[in-house]
């Protein structure tokens, strides 16, 4: 399944019932919040009015009307009817989608996805379609192709089975340019979908009832810390209860900023504020406190580190081991956190942190401003790991489940 790149009468109907919709449901909603705002600023008149005794209360309540209100403010406001909407609206579109099912939550994703991975296709796409032009696919176009690939940071394995898989086809048939596109999109989603179907979890998600930990790795300054406060954000949103360890206790301020988050998300947050105290006796506490409270999602957050220090990659292990002592039963994720903008660096990150942490899966952080979104399929084929998440800007909704449907349309968009 790949986007058709021409509009049909048919898209663009189905994209302009999606945003009457949508325009229709944020003017109910607006008016709705006024309402709302007009009876609690009413309400808290008389409350001051009649029983000034109450003013600490009243402080605490109208906190909570800001909060409310702020999240409000953060949701995303539709915008035109432009290239953009009709874009997102496609990929819903082509993943089956009515609509009536779609939220504003994902066009504003889908938009920011292609809007982040601007700079990556540019200097691919663009060159690639100009390369593949009207003609059918010639093998001289394939050459190019394959040096666009390496510079998008694709790697080389990844690069040599798509150029492979073209190659034979191109052998057995005649490709126009429309096809040859739609092959490679093809040949693209197969690669990152790979270890994602091997992994027997199409999309990662905490279970009900049980406790699931989260461990976010990485090395220094990837956004490790920012992920995990969107993740809490998420998994509160979703119905989960969860709890954050902030077990990075390397930096001071570091502890701070997981609070910080957690007061954004709404998720209480369990620490120690010794400097240097040990990070594996903060994942034991949490772990503690997330029995005690049937706590659903553990989130860990862990000090950045680089793959090749070895007393720091063994301090993972114990904390590793800790969660695995403390928590046998528990459903454990070891989530490395790339800095899409590292590139091909990433790749060695995750093949250094693959043994030591036992990493099950993947978030790529950054996309937004980075050129080289090609390592998320470096990752996938040499890594063999699952990409689960990717963070595509620094507000606490800039982070979604991966989905390599519209990840590889959005890389490939053609305008
Ligand atoms: N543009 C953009 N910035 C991001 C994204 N994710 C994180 N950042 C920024 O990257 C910087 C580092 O993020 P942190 O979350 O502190 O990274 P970390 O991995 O926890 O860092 P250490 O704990 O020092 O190893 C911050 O300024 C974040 O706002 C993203 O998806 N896009
Ligand atoms: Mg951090």
């Amino acid at each position: 399944m790949a986007l058709d790149s021409n509009d049909n009468q048919e898209n663009i109907d189905w994209a302009k019932e999606a945003y009457a919709r949508l325009k229709r449901q944020q003017e109910e909603k607006k008016e709705k919040l006024k309402i709302e705002q007009e009876v609690e600023a009413s309400k808290k008149e008389e409350v001051i009015d009649n029983t000034p005794l109450l003013t600490e209360e009243v402080i605490i309540d109208s906190s909570n009307i800001e909060n409310s209100l702020e999240n409000d403010l953060n949701e995303p406001e539709l915008g035109d009817f432009d290239e953009s909407f009709t874009w997102s609206a496609q990929v819903l579109a082509a993943q089956g989608k009515r609509p009536e099912e779609i939220s504003l939550d994902q066009i504003d994703w889908l938009s920011k996805l292609k809007e982040g991975l601007e700079k990556t296709r540019k200097g691919f796409v663009t060159e690639l379609l100009e390369k593949f032009g009207d003609d059918p696919l010639t093998p001289e176009a394939l050459d190019e192709l394959e040096v666009l690939l390496l510079r998008s940071d694709v790697g080389v394995a990844a690069t040599d089975q798509i150029i492979n898989a073209l190659r034979r086809r191109l052998n057995e048939e005649v490709l126009d340019s429309k096809a040859a596109l739609k092959f490679l999109k093809e040949q693209l989603s197969k690669i990152i979908d790979k270890p994602i179907k091997e992994s027997g979890i199409d999309l990662l998600m905490p279970q009900h009832n049980v406790l699931n930990v989260w461990l976010l790795v990485g090395v220094n300054g990837v956004g490790k810390t920012t992920t995990l406060g969107k993740l809490a954000n998420l998994a509160l949103r979703s119905g989960f209860t969860s709890l954050i360890a902030a077990a990075d206790t390397f930096r001071a301020a570091a502890v701070q900023q997981v609070k910080e988050w957690g007061f954004k998300s709404g998720v209480s947050v369990i620490a120690n504020e010794t400097p240097n105290a040990d990070p594996a006796s903060v994942v034991f506490d949490a772990i503690g406190a997330a029995k005690a409270k049937g706590i659903e999602l553990l989130l860990v957050d862990t000090a950045g580190r680089l793959q090749t220090k070895n007393n720091l990659m063994e301090e993972l292990k114990k904390v590793r081991k800790i969660i695995d002592k403390l928590a046998p039963t528990a459903n454990v994720e070891s989530l490395l956190v790339l800095d899409a903008t590292q590139g091909q660096n990433g790749l060695s990150q995750a093949l250094a942190f693959a043994q030591s942490a036992n990493l099950t899966g993947v978030v790529i952080t950054k996309l937004d401003g980075s050129a080289r979104g090609g390592v998320a399929f470096a990752v996938s084929s040499r890594a063999n790991l699952p990409i689960r998440f990717i963070g595509a800007g620094e507000g606490i909704s800039d982070l979604k489940p991966f989905n390599s449907f519209e990840f590889v349309e959005a890389l490939l968009a053609n305008r």
